[in-house]
């Protein structure tokens, strides 16, 4: 008896090759109504699955293969006698192989604005269902849901029409890791529109974007996979126009800094490193910005990665350009400067959009045994500032407050414990990932030098002690951020009484651990 192969498709590609070379390898073809008519166009032998069922397809084509003839013909395990012999009984026959992608779901719901019910329709039950009978008896069916395995499937054929059990395997795997996702991303658009946000079950679906070289270390195996519906404005879109393939490194690196940069409306720059910013700057033009990012520490900026949220220009290219920089990232680059850039063959350049004001992102951890959720925590100065508390004699001055507001932005984005120090538009130190504050306090001052005096300080967290606040009034500060909290905060506040100085509470702390 020819084997039999039931193809329903909607990506067509690839198609009458395909089912040419199981038409000559002796198979009969098996299709449903858009399929069945494109194979026929094409001149070659095809039945309807109407002639298989003796059933119409009804419902708009919502019940098109959902038949026992269909379904038995999948399932029956070729080999066990009461298997063949009740398919046999109700007129049955095997079926052999399964060629079939789904209706474009995920295609439907990118499309701006599409209507609920153009999504619902595009749910695909039946070609899920008989991809996963033809799955779960792979032993007996070859089962094929991607389009870029038709050659391999056709180079594997025998002269029995039959292929390897390995390749049936691991395309049956395959399957199941796709009818998986294909629900995973139904589940989670429904999820969305009902508004909830951590459901008993969460189903997210990632998809391969990049094999990495390796992990964070040479000895780590790693993999970038990517969000099945891409937000432009993340390091998963961007674009790279230039350099060497990014590194696990890098991506995070470069995702730290993008975070960063995003914070700010007026023309800012950013360098990271190690996920920490080790220079950050703000001016009225880029360039400006880029100048105090790099003053802020001219030495760990080397090796570093830049962000910027404006357009680099020629000037702009030369300045990166003249010291090591592992990528730049920018929306936009001038020709001029993309061609100073491009001299050095291995700087990473990256374009991503800055249209994304909806941060609306979650973030997942992992732990070894799980896996923690939590919002992305997007607070920052605009939240607070209506209710800043002044706690000090004395009240910050415009200058101060203007550095405080940029001092409590950026500490959000420096591992806890975290400590800020801000001057002119420029981060004139930092101190991050220490476990004790005033540690972190030290290491700030201690970088910022010369530049201490005058500078305001930002604080993840409340101070547990007043020593901070007195290390800090010691180096010339002359304001301090903080979110208040501590039982002890009236001994920072006499300490920074004592001094002269400025602090504010803000009632948010903006912990990174
Ligand atoms: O509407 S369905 O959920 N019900 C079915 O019984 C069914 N059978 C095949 N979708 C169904 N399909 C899908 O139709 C296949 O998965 C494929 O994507 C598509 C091919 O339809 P046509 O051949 O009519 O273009």
């Amino acid at each position: 008896m020819a084997k039999r192969a039931l193809v329903s498709v909607s990506d067509k590609t690839g198609l009458i090759d395909f089912v040419k070379k199981l038409v000559d390898a002796g198979v009969e073809i098996i299709s449903t109504g858009g399929t069945k008519k494109a194979i026929e166009n094409a001149g070659l032998p095809v039945m309807s699955v109407s002639e298989v069922t003796g059933f119409p397809e009804i419902l708009d084509g919502r019940v098109k293969t959902l038949h026992p003839a269909i379904h038995g013909g999948l399932l029956a395990v070729r080999g066990k006698k009461a298997h063949m012999d009740a398919i046999a009984e109700h007129g049955i026959r095997p079926i052999d192989f399964v060629i079939v992608n789904l209706y474009p779901f995920k295609e439907t719901i990118s499309k701006p604005d599409v209507a609920y019910d153009e999504a619902v329709e595009n749910i695909d039950i039946g070609g899920p269902s008989m991809l996963r009978s033809a799955a779960k008896n792979h032993k007996s069916v070859t089962v094929v849901c991607d389009p870029s395995d038709y050659d391999l499937v056709a180079e594997n054929l025998d002269d029995n029409a039959e292929v390897p059990f390995e390749l049936k395997q691991k395309l049956a795997a395959k399957v199941f890791r796709h009818t998986a996702a294909y629900d995973a991303l139904i589940a989670d658009y429904f999820t969305k529109k009902t508004g909830e946000v951590f459901p008993e079950k969460l189903t997210i679906t990632y998809e391969k974007k990049q094999a990495l070289r390796y992990g964070e270390n040479p000895h780590q195996m790693a993999a970038f996979y990517g969000e099945p519906i891409e937000n432009e404005s993340t390091i998963a879109a961007a674009k790279q126009l230039h350099g060497k393939e990014l590194s696990y490194n890098n991506i995070r690196d470069a995702d730290a800094a993008l975070g960063i940069v995003k914070e700010f409306r007026q023309p800012a720059a950013v360098a990271v490193k190690h996920m920490n910013p080790c220079g950050i700057g703000i001016g009225e033009t880029v360039n400006e910005a880029y100048d105090k990012a790099y003053e802020a520490d001219p030495v760990s900026i080397f090796g570093g990665i830049v962000a910027l949220n404006r357009e680099v220009d020629k000037s702009l290219a030369e300045k990166l350009h003249s010291i090591f920089l592992e990528i730049v990232i920018a929306p936009s680059y001038s020709e001029e400067a993309l061609a100073v850039l491009e001299k050095k063959k291995n700087i990473r350049l990256l374009q991503v959009k800055f249209t994304d004001d909806h941060q609306d992102f979650v973030q997942y951890t992992s732990v070894r045994g799980g896996m923690l959720v939590q919002d992305l925590d997007t607070k920052g100065y605009e939240d607070i500032k209506d209710n800043l508390k002044v706690v000090t004699e004395r009240k910050p001055t415009d200058d101060e407050l203007k550095s405080l507001a940029f001092a409590w932005t950026i500490v959000k984005h420096v591992k806890s414990n975290a400590i800020a120090l801000v001057k002119d538009g420029l981060m004139v130190g930092m101190g991050g990932g220490q476990t004790n504050r005033v540690g972190a306090a030290k290491i700030a001052l201690e970088e910022a030098g010369e530049k201490t005096k005058g500078a305001v300080l930002s604080s993840d967290a409340y101070f547990p002690m007043s020593d901070t606040v007195e290390e800090a009034a010691k180096a010339g500060i002359t304001a301090i951020i903080q979110p208040g909290g501590s039982i002890r905060d009236q001994e920072s506040i006499d300490m920074a009484n004592k001094y002269n100085m400025a602090m504010v509470f803000t009632g948010m702390r903006h912990f990174k651990h």
